[in-house]
């Protein structure tokens, strides 16, 4: 039976991120993907100024309600961008109630980016997103969010060390593995530290100099329809990294005019290709 997944975060109708990146990535995996808005907004909040937010808080329970009555339940769930610490404890019980047998619970944390806490968002957010952490599978911070998380102090001068004791924190959290995106131990070169059963490894790839608005969502919606297509969590993380590099990479020349997102259309062959 083919998987199905949850993705449960905001659409920004314009910007390349959240929903309407999850969606085109995990289907081009060849895994059916259900949507649950968090929120609706005009563009994502990184550089736009004056967007709309609709909250869709009050609409979560309602679906959700309706999926119950017509027995639709998820083999995974991945939670992106959410807008509220209601919103979050809305999430859990969703998770708890619409679930197959050991479905997957995939969370990316979005909190935080170079050290700073989007927009809207404050300590009791934070709180709220510590609960959802602890009911992980794979947790998928960036190093700025893994420390609101766990209350080690954020530094971009890191060694291995200081990575394992986030992932320990994180882990003590109660996620069981940790995926955590953003990590470079020499010049030129970046990569992945993924943490499980005490263990760090880290997937090391080269760095590109442009920072992209997105990345993160395009990685975790990788790694989701990988590990939903039956691949180990470091196969998950090589093709993820892999195809979100190509992305990046054909943003680059255009970069100027396409400074809002990451034109990832043009790797998701590549995507496909690595799941043959
Ligand atoms: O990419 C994460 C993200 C998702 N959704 C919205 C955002 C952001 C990051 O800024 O603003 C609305």
């Amino acid at each position: 039976m083919n998987k199905r997944v949850l993705t449960i975060q905001d659409i920004s109708c314009f910007g390349q991120c959240s929903s309407t990146v999850a969606l085109p990535i995990v289907s081009a995996c060849g895994i059916e993907c259900a949507v649950l808005p968090s929120a609706v907004l005009s563009t994502h909040t990184g550089r736009f100024k004056g967007y709309t937010f609709r909250d869709l808080t009050d609409d979560l329970l309602p679906i959700r309600d309706h999926w119950v009555k017509e027995g639709i339940k998820f083999d995974a769930f991945y939670t992106g961008y959410l807008g509220s610490v209601r919103q979050v404890d809305i999430v859990r019980e969703i998770m708890a109630t619409t679930g197959n047998e050991g479905a997957l619970r995939i969370i990316d944390p979005v909190l935080a980016d170079a050290g700073k806490l989007y927009a809207g968002f404050d300590l009791n957010f934070v709180e709220a997103m510590k609960r959802l952490c602890g009911e992980a599978d794979v947790l998928l911070p960036n190093i700025s969010e893994a420390s609101y998380l766990t209350g080690l102090p954020y530094t971009e001068e890191y060694d291995r060390a200081y990575i394992a004791e986030l992932c320990k924190r994180l882990c003590a959290l109660g996620t069981k593995c940790v995926v955590m995106t953003g990590i470079g131990f020499r010049d030129g070169y970046t990569g992945i530290a993924v943490y499980e059963n005490g263990e760090l490894k880290h997937y090391e790839h080269k760095k590109v100099s442009m920072w992209c608005h997105g990345t993160g969502d395009i990685y975790a919606s990788a790694i989701t329809g990988c590990l939903m297509r039956g691949k180990t969590i470091m196969e998950a993380v090589k093709i993820a990294a892999d195809f979100t590099l190509k992305a990046i990479e054909n943003t680059v020349d255009v970069a100027d005019e396409h400074w809002y997102g990451v034109r990832f259309e043009t790797a998701l062959p590549t995507l496909v290709e690595s799941l043959k």
